[in-house]
């Protein structure tokens, strides 16, 4: 066995350590295959808490020596750490351990990357370094020294010294050990400097391999907008002489908001016009964002223990949202966000992974860094700044930094500093915490003697541990439109508190038409009928440009919903609203290409299973095929001119204003492929002379099976291009056409470029495999074997991306019982291969039991 039996951890056994750390010293020997690791640590009992048994997590440490106040003792050791006898007064600690770096291919705790030495220490990872009490309330300031050959040696903090073959970094903020991070390496910095607002003078660098230098200064902008922007939306100061970022090829996750010294995925830090596309570069700025905001929500303040994640993730999410639409723009932003809440955090909490934002229990932490902690965690948020409004929201989070400074908190605290500045009572708003599960509000409509009245019930459906649910507090925004398109009643934030209710307007001259739940005011599904004469007049007049988006969304949905199950021809209303639309030159560009952004598969997958109906993969492309088909036709005589006014003239920026017109761009050239058999594409690869454009061409291409010379091209000219490779390798899967799906990816894992270590690359060809709904679902069931192959063949090496990339299969009970059948026999597969880590075991075992 690799993992100790799995164990359940509650919420509700929470207890403080026995002990407090007063200050680490932390001395790195760097060897690939033998680093030492010298710890001094100062403990004294802690006054607050009763069981002061002393236990110190460790995992896969070999233990050289241990000491108490220099004496040399011998403590029991098992798999998960160590426990001893220790004096009841204060005491100095020190242990010398031995870890491999070299050969650490789950990349948690030390390991190596190219060459290169980094950490990776959330959650848990910190108990692979050394000894210690690996638990977020355990909080300490380090100081930390690195001996090694290497040029660049990095730590969190302040540099204090360094020599030849040496450095030393102190950091004066007391920090838990998630934060802890080490970096060394044959590395080049791009530098800059940032003065705060009180006048205090910052050195900033982004550190990267020799090569990536020329992707840098994107990066570096976006952490100087950042740090402005926190002083003055959320007069946040930064609080360290130096800010480092190191840009690491070997990443699980996207980044780490480590004190001082952030990790980046190198996917989500470097950016060139050449490499990079449009969203490639509006990521990395969100990314670059949201760690460094981390640094107050997260770092100053931290979380008690992990059940608590969403009070450091929801709130940063939250954050790197504003950030977002403050840059570009908001109605943009907020549908993307959307349907990517759909797409990933309704199909999780509509599913056996289904848990509350705050869960109550867990097995393996890893598992729960998920679209409901993050995502619906920075609905919550969103939800509370609505019903207080905006100012309250601010003069209850200027109180959470001054009386949380420098704690390690919990949702209670959280909540507790709106209740102070409001009055309000959250107890029942605190349900979005507690309780799993995507709220149903059905709304019906009544119109009496010029009063028109809205009643709305809600339901939430059982999720997995919890039959029963209480109604929430859901904030409704609503504005009602007279039949000329005018808004007759504003928006007002209606406060759904019980489980039916019904709210009036009165004082209209006519029925008005009402828009409902405007900018997506909270994350529920929405029943309600509706018309698509209704649909029509939203899409056309609304003046909430989420609700405008969201009827042309329902509109597009139930076209296709209608060819799929009840054979009907592509709805004629939807193809004139759509026409108007798209010709609207007054409209945000951007708009007018994500209301052509078809409904994914998985959405309406998702939408007849809702319905009773088991979704056919192969029905829903074939309708989506035909429907772009129609939509391409009807639209021929306005795409050559949109084409060529959404074309960007002049070199490359990754501005919005470009990269609006860039999507709507790619849409008009997606419809022409299907009139001209790519020859407009083919023309844009040819003279393309940056990547948003060049892989726009190809996408296209492939999407009509055509492209292989271009895809050779693409090759040919990017091989030596590790992140372009990636997207080589995704896109020949993610467009590949449903039956030919598997076979190509399966071709693509045999290819010298594969590396199933490197997870940007596993993901690059398995994530696509997943995300291709048809191909996926291929009723041959190749994929699902495919895929089941490598995720049994990753978890030894890397559990905690096998892990995450078993949420596969979390939707297989929507589909047919030959599809069903199947995945369990694939789930029944991988469960049973032997010493199946922690991580994967618990994702399988919440999987199968749907
Ligand atoms: N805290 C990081 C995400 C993160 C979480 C876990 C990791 O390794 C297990 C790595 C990064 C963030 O929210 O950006
Ligand atoms: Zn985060």
């Amino acid at each position: 066995m690799r993992d100790a039996a799995p164990t359940t951890i509650y919420l509700k056994d929470y207890t403080p350590f026995g002990y407090v750390v007063d200050s680490v010293h932390l001395t790195f020997d760097l060897e690939p295959h033998s680093t030492r690791v010298t710890s001094q640590i100062a403990f004294t009992p802690n006054p607050e808490a009763t069981d002061r048994s002393f236990f110190l997590h460790g995992e896969q440490l070999k233990l050289i020596s241990a000491k108490i106040d220099g004496i040399a003792i011998s403590p029991t050791v098992t798999e998960q750490g160590l426990s001893c006898d220790v004096p009841n007064a204060p005491f100095t600690w020190e242990t010398v351990v031995e870890i491999d770096p070299a050969n650490n291919t789950a990349l948690e705790g030390l390991y190596m990357s190219n060459g290169m030495y980094c950490t990776q220490c959330e959650a848990e990872g910190f108990r692979k370094i050394t000894f210690y009490p690996d638990r977020p309330d355990v909080m300490s300031v380090f100081t930390v020294r690195i001996n090694g050959p290497h040029p660049v040696l990095l730590s969190n903090g302040n540099p204090v010294d360094a020599g030849p073959h040496w450095a030393e970094w102190h950091d004066p903020w007391p920090k838990p050990a998630y934060l802890f991070a080490l970096v060394a390496g044959e590395l080049l910095a791009h530098s800059s400097t940032f003065t705060t607002v009180s006048g205090k003078h910052v050195d900033l660098n982004l550190y990267v391999r020799p090569g990536d230098e020329g992707k840098c200064a994107f990066g570096m902008e976006a952490l100087k907008k950042s740090m402005i922007w926190d002083e003055q939306v959320y007069g946040r100061e930064y609080d360290l002489d130096v800010f480092n970022i190191v840009a690491v090829d070997d990443f699980n996750m996207g980044a780490m908001e480590n004190k001082g010294l952030n990790v980046f995925n190198s996917s989500c830090v470097l950016a060139s016009p050449e490499t990079s596309t449009d969203d490639n570069f509006e990521r990395i700025e969100a990314i670059i964002a949201h760690e460094y905001f981390h640094n107050w929500t997260g770092n100053r303040i931290t979380c008690r223990d992990w059940f608590q994640l969403c009070l450091k993730e929801g709130l940063t999410v939250f954050r790197d949202s504003q950030f977002t639409s403050d840059l570009r723009s908001a109605p943009v932003k907020r549908i993307r966000d959307v349907i990517d809440l759909r797409g990933r955090q309704f199909a999780e909490d509509n599913g056996p992974l289904s848990h509350p934002v705050r869960p109550e229990s867990f097995q393996e932490i890893n598992n729960f860094y998920t679209a409901t902690v993050y995502e619906k965690g920075a609905e919550v948020i969103g939800m509370l700044k609505r019903l207080v409004g905006d100012a309250a929201y601010a003069e209850a989070v200027d109180l959470y930094f001054a009386r949380h400074d420098g704690q390690a908190c919990t949702i209670e605290d959280w909540l507790k500093v709106f209740e102070d500045t409001t009055g309000r009572d959250l107890t029942q708003f605190k349900r979005w915490y507690s309780q799993a599960g995507t709220p149903r509000v059905n709304v019906t409509e009544d119109w009496t003697d010029g009063t028109y009245t809205l009643t709305f019930t809600q339901s939430t459906p059982a999720t997995p541990g919890q039959p029963h649910k209480d109604p929430r507090v859901i904030p409704i925004a609503v504005g009602l439109l007279g039949s000329n398109g005018d808004e007759v009643r504003k928006t007002e934030m209606l406060e759904l508190t019980e489980a039916s209710q019904s709210f009036s307007f009165d004082g209209l001259s006519s029925r008005p038409t009402p828009s409902i739940l405007r900018e997506f005011s909270a994350p529920v599904i929405l029943e309600r009928d509706s018309t698509n004469a209704e649909r029509a007049f939203l899409l056309a007049h609304d003046t909430d440009p989420f609700n405008r988006w969201e009827a042309g969304n329902a509109l597009a949905k139930d076209a296709r919903l209608n060819m799929i199950t009840k054979g009907a021809a592509p709805d004629a209303d939807y193809l004139d609203a759509l026409q108007k639309l798209v010709r609207d030159d007054d409209l945000d560009p951007g708009f007018r290409a994500l209301v052509l952004q078809p409904p994914s598969a998985s959405d309406l997958a998702q939408t007849l299973f809702e319905n009773e109906h088991a979704p056919d993969p192969q029905a829903i492309y074939d309708a989506s095929e035909t429907m772009a088909q129609t939509l391409a036709q009807t639209l021929a005589d306005s795409l050559p001119r949109l084409y060529a006014a959404t074309t960007v003239e002049g070199p490359y920026q990754p501005d919005a204003v470009g990269a609006s017109n860039r999507m709507l761009n790619f849409r008009m050239l997606a419809l022409l492929s299907r009139l001209d058999g790519g020859d407009q594409a083919a023309q844009q690869f040819a003279s393309a002379d940056n990547m948003t454009l060049q892989y726009a061409a190809l996408v296209c291409l492939l999407s009509i099976d055509k492209g292989a010379e271009q895809n050779q091209a693409f090759f040919d000219q990017w091989k030596d291009d590790r992140l372009v490779m990636d997207k080589w390798f995704a896109a020949q899967v993610a467009f590949a056409t449903p039956e030919k799906t598997a076979a190509i990816a399966a071709t693509l894992t045999q290819h010298p470029l594969f590396d199933m270590k490197n997870p940007n690359r596993f993901r690059a060809v398995m994530g696509a495999l997943a995300m291709n709904h048809a191909g996926f679902h291929h009723i041959s069931g190749d994929a699902y074997s495919l895929l089941a192959d490598w995720l049994i063949k990753l978890d030894p090496l890397n559990p905690q991306t096998t892990a995450r990339m078993c949420s596969a299969f979390q939707t297989w009970k929507r589909y047919d019982a030959d599809r069903q059948a199947l995945i369990k026999i694939q789930l029944d597969r991988i469960a049973a291969t032997p010493d199946l880590s922690r991580d994967t075991t618990e994702m399988i075992t919440r999987i199968r039991e749907a």
